[in-house]
């Protein structure tokens, strides 16, 4: 059963022993940022804020702070199974009898059931505050870190639309408070908002802009997902949830957001118009430095009568949104797997920061297939942003950094093994000489071919025989070790 609202998934919370509720004052400045850092990297729980200085409205933090309350949080027991439905979704086969067709019926029913659905009234519309009442002042916006610009909006759900088509966008982009009314928008270059937005700014109009806080957790999960352009973001949360992702028209703007929000703030961008945004704490654990973005202006706020307002803080990693990359890594899989068939498992390490690091296993059968795959990888979606490409054989386990490292060492002649190559980079990276692009490596550390040049025999690798294997394990417990 999909979570019906961010409450919803607060009492699933609970009732697992996976929330724990702060009551003494705390400050929405630092304060927060320093007991979440604690709790995320000793894998804690998630945490409400009860009480927090300055506000009303209780912070909601670390929802996705573990593997296990992602998966909670997509409704699933392990992300894998997501993968896995994805796989079968994507390999299922034309039916050619009665049996065939009737086991694809529940695949189309849950294709048709990730439709959004429209609805006229909503939880999100109790309170309406316009005019001067529409003011940010009441919700508890955190200052991360002690050199940050102000006060963020961490978990934003980003509403666009595409003037020309009329379709959605939904990402998630981080908001810097201006003033009450006023906030920059952060949508990187690359990003799916800032298209729509440059689109807006050549026909010199204003663009409608809506921003969801809260809801199913699913919706959150999908305004991070790096989907292809133009796949609706509202359908994906279909699909994770099972159930259609309810959407209710705004108040003032003509865009749909999730009925189920906990706060909805409505507002325009206008073309043209920047404003200095950050520095901010970032996931990168450096600050990203100040420069100039769009500004969005609230006209109106709409809310459940008691909100609640979810928040995140991203700074040196782990932090929680290594778990959302994490479960991104695992659902994408077959979705690279389906253009790219010799992969096997890809690891994007924590220490990488979703972009610095890829570890890919593939099944190689030909020469030069590792340059294939860095390069294919390097044009695919968001992972044009990957820096540090290292291709490995389908035996090793590229979950193992250990592994990893010992394959990399022992694989590579560095100067024939290694390329380099330029393209994009995050909006984030500092240490490509410009912003927005910068140089990329690619490692292969497979096995060479006599076709790729290697002159000499490739050793095997040392494993002893299965016989004194389990000939020893028989007799382990005579040996005395323990
Ligand atoms: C907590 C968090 C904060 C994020 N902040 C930003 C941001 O400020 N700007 C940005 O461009 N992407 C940001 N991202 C990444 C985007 O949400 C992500 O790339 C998403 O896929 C973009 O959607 P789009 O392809 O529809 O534009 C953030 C992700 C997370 C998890
Ligand atoms: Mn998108």
């Amino acid at each position: 059963m999909a979570y019906s609202d961010l409450r919803d998934f607060i009492s699933k919370l609970e009732s697992e022993g996976e929330l724990v509720r702060i009551k003494c004052p705390v400050s929405p400045e630092l304060e927060i940022t320093e007991i979440t850092d604690r709790v995320v990297k000793s894998g804690g729980p998630a945490i409400l804020f009860e009480s927090v200085l300055g506000s009303d409205v209780p912070v909601l933090i670390n929802q996705f702070g573990t593997m296990r309350r992602i998966a909670m949080a997509l409704g699933v027991e392990s992300i894998d199974t997501i993968a896995e439905e994805i796989d079968s979704l994507l390999r299922a086969q034309p039916p050619t009898g009665f049996v065939d067709k009737f086991k694809m019926v529940p695949k189309l029913a849950r294709l048709a059931r990730a439709l959004p659905k429209s609805v006229k009234s909503a939880p999100c519309k109790e309170v309406v505050r316009q005019g001067a009442d529409a003011s940010l002042d009441f919700l508890p916006i955190l200052k991360c870190w002690p050199g940050d610009g102000g006060r963020f909006i961490t978990l934003p759900i980003v509403f666009t639309k595409d003037p020309e088509t009329g379709r959605r966008n939904v990402g998630m982009y981080r908001m810097h408070v201006y003033d009450e009314r006023t906030t920059g928008m952060h949508w990187h270059v690359h990003k799916v908002g800032a298209r729509h937005y440059a689109e807006y700014e050549k026909l010199g109009q204003r663009m409608e802009v809506a921003v969801a806080l809260g809801g199913d957790p699913a919706i959150t999960y999908a305004a991070t997902a790096p989907l292809p352009e133009d796949f609706d973001e509202m359908v994906f949360a279909g699909f994770l949830r099972k159930e259609p992702v309810k959407l209710v028209r705004c108040k003032t703007i003509d865009q749909e957001v999730p009925a189920d929000a906990e706060i909805v703030l409505e507002g325009y961008v206008d073309p043209y118009e920047r404003r200095r945004e950050g520095p901010f704490g970032d996931h990168t654990g450096y600050y990203s430095p100040a420069e100039d973005y769009p500004v969005f202006h609230i006209t109106c706020i709409t809310h459940r009568r008691d909100p609640i307002y979810p928040a995140t803080v991203v700074g040196k990693p782990p932090m929680e949104d290594c778990f959302l990359a994490k479960a991104t890594e695992r659902i994408f899989l077959p979705l690279l797997r389906a253009q790219l068939p010799e992969i096997v498992d890809i690891n994007l390490p924590i220490e990488g920061v979703f972009h610095n690091l890829a570890f890919v296993s593939i099944r190689k059968r030909y020469p030069m297939q590792a340059r294939r795959v860095m390069h294919a990888l390097w044009g695919l979606g968001q992972m044009m942003f990957t820096k540090i490409i290292v291709i490995l054989d389908e035996d090793v386990n590229v979950q193992d950094t250990s592994e990893v490292l010992w394959r990399i060492g022992s694989n590579v002649d560095p100067k024939r093994d290694i390329v380099f190559s330029e393209g994009p980079v995050d909006a984030l990276d500092h240490a490509a000489p410009q912003s927005l692009w910068g140089s990329k490596m690619g490692i292969d550390a497979t096995k060479k071919l006599p076709e790729e040049g290697h002159p000499r025999q490739w050793p095997d690798e040392i494993s002893m025989d299965p016989a004194v294997k389990e000939h020893i394990d028989a007799v382990w417990g005579e040996l005395g070790i323990g």
